[in-house]
């Protein structure tokens, strides 16, 4: 392994020196233009080449190189996607618009962990509830979206290994005429419990004493293996429709999650999505768009690999077996109508979710309706007018309603089976964006943002003998309402063909804000709704300097108050930045990125949260591109700094108690190959 990574970068340098200067145009400058130039400023993308470079193991973590978003950290893999301190269903995680949940109630299988990086093409980003295409989403929505096969026979392999035998191996063949294209993928992820900046792996951060120390066995074990593979095929009818179909299945093996007192046996995922598009169909119709997905994860979790499992009659003493299915339809329209585009659309998915928990002593690994088997409808329809910009002044505004049903299909000690709750939201925007001089974009929004409840926030239930501080009753709560986010934007971009510089603020009002909480003088925690406010702002800059080198930085901040109880929300990242230094010729690059933030001790006394000190780490990677090769070599962690993220600390349930710390030093190597 070791020679031919050395043999492919001596390869690559000699074919690679005459061509230096010639092949100088250039990756960096296209994505200025893009971010500074094509995007609104509450738009982000990410490229799926800048996640190759990066060490990320999931989407969740490689898109923290986005200003606003950080990621929830439980173990190796897994990361939880949070945009501007919104996390979990208060945004909307899709690939291709289409609505993907995870099974396990303790969030091991986020949306973001059911697809491989090499199905993805990059990542769109809107923030703020900006979007009315979709249901919920009243922080933002993050939209992953899928490669499409190119023209004649095309290929894409891609390998990276890394320290803690990391693998990451992914393979993508395709094939297009005007007639039809389609295209296969595998891919394959692996990794050793990866160790911290202390030395220590990550399954050692428990003492001796804590039950749910990993047994002597497991400590070495994997963290994770996982294997994906999926197909797209795709018709062109006549020059302007387009019929596709893609299934993807995922299938992920012993996930080790030390931030929790259990991990997953498996999680196996079917994600499937038919679209048909006609464009230009009328003078008034110009675009048409119907769309039926259906996916389904099947999670089961359990702590044999924890000392707790070793006195148990069975392999484990808890266990929780779960299992989720979305299938939904969308029917799109675009009409021109006056001197606009009129946007209009029918949606509708069903949500299911069932989770059977099985624990030892006094429940005698009897079924409990952990999520009792509980259903989600949701029938939506939106209308949004855009006015074509190419004037100073551009305008956007619609209105979106929503009916939602819940009901659960079992019964447990909360409520009783064909228990429902129906909901009726409202959703809209106005967002103005204003061009006084040519590269400079004002941009002011005002939106409603809604959403509902979910099954485990109304109908959970995880019943203890005898509750008590450290073993909390935890349960849902069938009244809740659902939150209504008030929020106004104000950014403002400038760009040059070599410069851009994003600076956004945003404010949210948010009317019963869907909150975990501590009932005062119980041993109970449950969700209540209550009034919240949020705000934060962004930066974010990338500069073309003299001599190939390029300048990037960021900051993002929020600040989030449960203002019924006058204390913080739980669970909000602190003040982030990044600044990096790169020289890129187009053929070679070499990268210095430091990583910082600042100590966050705006914490929710109620749920005992504790400060988290801040940290700064420093990554180095270089790299090749040529002909469609590429090379890339990178440290990330440089100096084995040992520290912690703020949000790597469950709290309920199955909380095991410990912080997660991060990676410590690893270096890694991506080799690419593309044609
Ligand atoms: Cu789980």
């Amino acid at each position: 392994m070791k020679t031919f990574i050395l043999d492919v970068v001596a390869a690559s340098i000699l074919l690679t020196l005459p061509y230096g200067a010639a092949c100088a145009e250039n990756q960096i400058l296209d994505e200025i233009i893009v971010r500074g130039q094509q995007e609104s400023p509450n738009e982000e993308s990410l490229s799926i080449n800048e996640v190759r470079e990066s060490p990320a193991r999931d989407m969740g973590e490689a898109l923290k190189q986005i200003e606003g978003i950080s990621y929830v950290r439980k173990g190796a893999i897994a990361n939880d996607v949070v945009l501007r301190g919104f996390q979990k269903d208060n945004i909307n995680v899709l690939v291709d618009g289409v609505r993907l949940h995870g099974a396990c109630p303790s969030r091991m299988d986020p949306p973001s962990f059911h697809y491989d990086f090499a199905e993805i093409e990059q990542v769109k980003v809107i923030k703020g509830p900006y979007d009315l295409t979709n249901p919920g989403g009243l922080g933002g929505m993050i939209d992953a979206q899928t490669k499409r096969p190119g023209a004649g026979l095309g290929g894409d392999v891609n390998l990276s290994y890394g320290d803690w035998n990391s693998i990451n191996a992914a393979g993508i063949a395709s094939y297009g005429t005007d007639a039809f294209d389609g295209l296969l993928g595998y891919a394959y992820k692996y990794s050793d419990v990866p160790t911290s900046g202390d030395g220590k792996r990550l399954t050692e951060i428990y003492p001796a004493t804590s039950p749910s120390r990993y047994t002597s066995s497991a400590i070495d074990s994997k963290a994770y293996e996982i294997n994906t593979g999926w197909g797209k095929f795709a018709v062109n009818p006549t020059g302007n429709s387009r019929s596709e179909i893609s299934y993807t299945y995922q299938d992920a093996d012993h996930v080790l999650y030390p931030y929790l007192k259990m991990d997953a046996d498996y999680d196996r995922t079917h994600r499937m999505n038919w679209t048909y598009r006609i464009r230009k169909i009328s003078a008034l119709l110009q675009d048409l768009k119907l769309q039926v997905y259906w996916d389904t994860v099947d999670h089961l979790m359990d702590d044999r690999l924890r000392v707790t499992s070793q006195t148990s009659p069975r392999l484990y003493s808890m266990q929780t077996d779960a299992k989720t299915q979305v299938y939904g339809v969308k029917l799109n329209a675009a009409l021109a109508v006056g001197p606009g585009t009129l946007k209009t659309g029918l949606d509708y998915y069903n949500r299911n979710w069932d989770a059977v928990n099985r624990r030892a002593m006094y429940l005698a690994y009897r079924d409990l309706a952990m999520i009792p088997d509980a259903a989600i409808d949701n029938l939506g329809m939106f209308a949004e007018y855009e006015l074509l910009p190419g004037s100073r002044f551009s305008l956007k505004g619609g209105l979106r309603g929503d009916l939602t049903q819940a009901e659960a299909h079992k019964t447990n000690t909360l409520v009783a089976a064909g228990t429902t709750r129906a909901f009726a939201d409202v959703s809209a925007n106005l967002q103005l964006t204003f061009t006084p001089v040519k590269g400079l974009d004002i941009f002011t929004g005002l939106a409603r943002g809604t959403r509902t409840p979910d099954q485990q926030e109304l109908y959970l239930d995880v019943p203890v003998m005898m509750p008590s501080a450290t073993s909390n009753y935890w349960h849902g709560n069938k009244d809740l309402n659902s939150t209504v986010n008030h929020q106004a934007d104000l950014g403002a971009k400038y760009s040059t063909d070599r410069f851009y510089v994003n600076a956004s603020v945003f404010y949210s009002d948010l009317q019963d804000y869907i909150n975990f909480y501590q009932i005062p003088a119980t041993f109970e925690k449950s969700y209540q709704n209550i009034h919240a406010t949020m705000w934060g702002a962004e930066l974010g800059s990338q500069i073309a300097l003299d001599d190939d080198l390029f300048l990037r930085g960021s900051l993002s901040y929020v600040e989030a108050r449960n203002e019924s109880a006058g204390r913080s929300l739980s669970e909000i990242p602190p003040l982030r930045g990044t600044v990096s230094l790169r020289y890129d010729t187009g053929t070679y690059f070499f990268e210095a990125l430091e990583n910082l933030a600042r100590e966050q001790d705006r914490v929710d006394s109620g749920l005992n949260e504790t400060p988290t000190a801040g940290w700064a780490t420093t990554d180095i990677k270089g790299g090749l591109n040529y002909h469609g090769i590429s090379l890339i070599v990178g440290i990330a962690n440089l100096f084995d700094k040992q520290y912690f993220s703020h949000l790597s600390y469950a709290r309920d349930p199955f909380q095991s108690g410990f912080k997660v710390p991060e990676n410590g030093r690893n270096v890694y190597v991506a080799m690419g190959y593309k044609f």
